[in-house]
């Protein structure tokens, strides 16, 4: 299976990318909360980025992978929804420019729509793939964010990322440097949580 041997072959990046410091902190507790909602405002402009690139693909995508990218593109309206209704509680400001990580990311994603479906379709599975494990290496959770912890590592959200890497494998390909690039762009999306970046 592509998606699987994807995670053998690159164990070293998958792990810096899902053992990231501010993972540790945030189930350690460690975290200053304001590298917290830093974090959380820019991966609210990511989710709406992310939203429209699998938008994108769903339009060019083959019908066999369409409902797996539908369903997730609810999903991540719904998510949307989510962070509005927790930055109201938290009183953050979501309407804020993206970080350089953020902007680099999103980037990324552009340069997605040029390349061949099954290609992007395994850089979408391994933006979401990289996101559970890298949330259940910080499960439970310090306290205060184990709700957060909790919501990102679902059964559902596994589900997902598991229909995403069946529709993956079914195109088929080795699509190495996408996944490569997606890895390193996520950990410079956290080290920027941390004022690194
Ligand atoms: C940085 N990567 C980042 N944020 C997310 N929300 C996801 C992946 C997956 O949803």
């Amino acid at each position: 299976m592509p998606t699987s041997d994807l995670l053998r072959d690159h164990a070293a990046a998958w792990e810096r990318a899902t053992r990231h410091p501010f993972l540790l902190a945030v189930r350690d507790g460690s975290i200053p909360p304001g590298a917290f909602d830093t974090w959380l405002v820019q991966d609210a402009r990511y989710v709406g980025d992310l939203l429209r690139f699998q938008a994108r693909l769903l339009a060019r995508a083959p019908r066999p992978a369409q409902a797996v990218l539908a369903a997730g593109a609810v999903a991540l309206v719904a998510e949307l929804a989510w962070f509005e209704e927790l930055a109201g509680r938290r009183g953050l400001d979501l309407d804020v420019p993206r970080l350089p990580a953020t902007a680099a990311y999103a980037g990324l994603l552009d340069r997605l729509d040029g390349v061949d479906v099954p290609a992007a379709l395994t850089a979408l599975w391994a933006i979401e793939r990289v996101y559970l494990d890298a949330w259940s290496a910080a499960a439970p959770g310090a306290p205060e964010y184990a709700g957060y912890v909790a919501h990102w590592t679902t059964p559902e959200f596994a589900g997902y990322v598991d229909g995403l890497a069946a529709a993956a494998d079914a195109l088929g390909g080795r699509h190495d440097d996408v996944v490569l690039e997606v890895l390193d762009a996520e950990v410079a999306f956290w080290d920027m949580a941390m004022g690194d970046g």
